[in-house]
């Protein structure tokens, strides 16, 4: 049986490729860590909470994801954990830092060392062009330069460059997914587009009067996130590590992801969009697009969900939540716990069997 080794199955894109894998018929193991208010919860809406091993791991604590691989003894490292928001990383530069860029070199000396034959993800992002389509329409692809604009797209390339060294220098199979935006009724609320979809849809049953939205006019080309980590998996299964932009080849501003979603929820945009000076970022990115076409030809991954499919997705499963929580009823994935010693792998004395 294949085992994988997901690092972050708690966020959006490890829950799903979790999902993903269980449904190949992996062996998953995925490392979360310790908060004062357990999160399970993606876990428990896509009903696979049970069918997970847990391993505790943090990312800034080397001895804790040596420990996940001697555990877990994977066939295939799919390292997603990071912290991943943008804006967040112009608060705290120094832990994103550490987090999504140190911890890289740390899980790969870790690989090099204990399980060099296990084939390495590592989770790459359209953030590392920053602003380099400055205004062109062209699209980025595999070869367009990196000019991060962020403390996080910073990390990234640190992290991009030692998956790079670390595949010509000790001959691992290890690469990166330049992956654009992907969102999903999973991801993340303080993310534009699940921020949108829950605040218009607290709007349209009245639990709410306004929107606050920061840059409205910065574009980003948007997927659907289960069918990104399906990307992820291709490129491991792939003759030669190889570096792939994953994208949908479109692109849409804020503004009109609002536009789309306020129609869908049946409220007007402009009544109820507030511009609010504080949620502009000290940089942004301005555009991104990206051309998939090398994933397509090599790998035959292609985007099937188009923008205002994801869209409306995304505000009817808000519409449906906030419905059924004004009927009183209390969301199973909602309920925190940290479910005592189920599925979660302990260290013991000595090495790790
Ligand atoms: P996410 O929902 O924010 O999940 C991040 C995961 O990292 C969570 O499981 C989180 O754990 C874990 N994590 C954060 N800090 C940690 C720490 N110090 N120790 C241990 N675990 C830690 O992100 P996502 O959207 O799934 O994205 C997955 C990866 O792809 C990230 O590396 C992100 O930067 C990258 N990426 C995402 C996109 C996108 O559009 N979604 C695009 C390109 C690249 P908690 O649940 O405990 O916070
Ligand atoms: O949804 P966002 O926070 O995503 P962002 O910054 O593009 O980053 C996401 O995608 C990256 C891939 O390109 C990932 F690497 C990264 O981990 C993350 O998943 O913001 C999108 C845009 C930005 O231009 C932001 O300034 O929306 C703009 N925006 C406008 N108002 C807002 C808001 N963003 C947020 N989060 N909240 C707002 O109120």
């Amino acid at each position: 049986m294949n085992r994988a080794l997901i690092t972050g199955i708690t966020g959006q894109d490890g829950a799903y490729l979790a999902h993903y894998l269980l449904k190949k018929g992996y062996e998953v193991y995925g490392t979360y860590r310790r908060l004062s208010t357990p999160n399970f919860w993606r876990l428990n809406y896509l009903e696979i909470f049970p069918k997970v091993k847990l391993i505790p791991v943090d990312l800034t604590d080397p001895s804790s994801l040596g420990e996940a691989i001697t555990i877990s003894r994977p066939h295939e490292i799919y390292h997603l954990a990071a912290q991943s928001f943008v804006e967040a990383s112009f608060q705290t530069p120094v832990s994103t830092a550490h987090m999504t860029g140190v911890s890289v070199v740390t899980l790969l000396e870790a690989v090099r060392t204990l399980s060099p034959e296990s084939r390495f993800y590592f989770a790459g992002t359209s953030e590392l062009y920053g602003d380099s389509l400055g205004g062109s329409p062209a699209k980025l692809n595999e070869d367009s330069p990196f000019k991060p604009v962020s403390p996080y797209a910073a990390a990234k390339l640190f992290g991009l460059w030692s998956t790079e060294i670390y595949n010509r220098a000790y001959d691992l199979f290890a690469c990166t997914g330049i992956l654009f935006n992907h969102e999903s009724p999973i991801r993340g609320l303080e993310f534009v587009t699940r921020k949108i979809a829950n605040e218009v849809a607290k709007i349209s049953v009245g639990l709410s009067d306004q929107i606050r939205l920061g840059n409205v006019e910065a574009k980003r080309d948007w997927g659907y996130a289960p069918e990104y980590v399906d990307a992820m998996w291709r490129m491991l299964q792939a003759d030669t590590p190889r570096m792939y932009v994953v994208a949908t080849g479109e692109t849409h501003s804020v503004r009109e992801f609002l536009d789309v979603a306020c129609a869908e929820a049946g409220i007007r945009a402009d009544k109820y969009l507030k511009n609010d000076k504080s949620l502009h970022r000290p940089l942004d990115v301005p555009a991104l697009v990206g051309d998939h076409s090398r994933i397509t030809r090599e790998l035959h991954w292609k985007p099937k969900t188009r923008f205002d499919q994801l869209v409306k997705n995304m505000v009817r499963e808000e519409l449906s939540r906030w419905q059924r929580y004004l009927k009183g009823e209390v969301f199973p994935w909602d309920v925190p716990s940290y479910p005592d010693g189920h599925g979660i792998i302990r260290r013991v004395r000595g090495r790790a069997q």
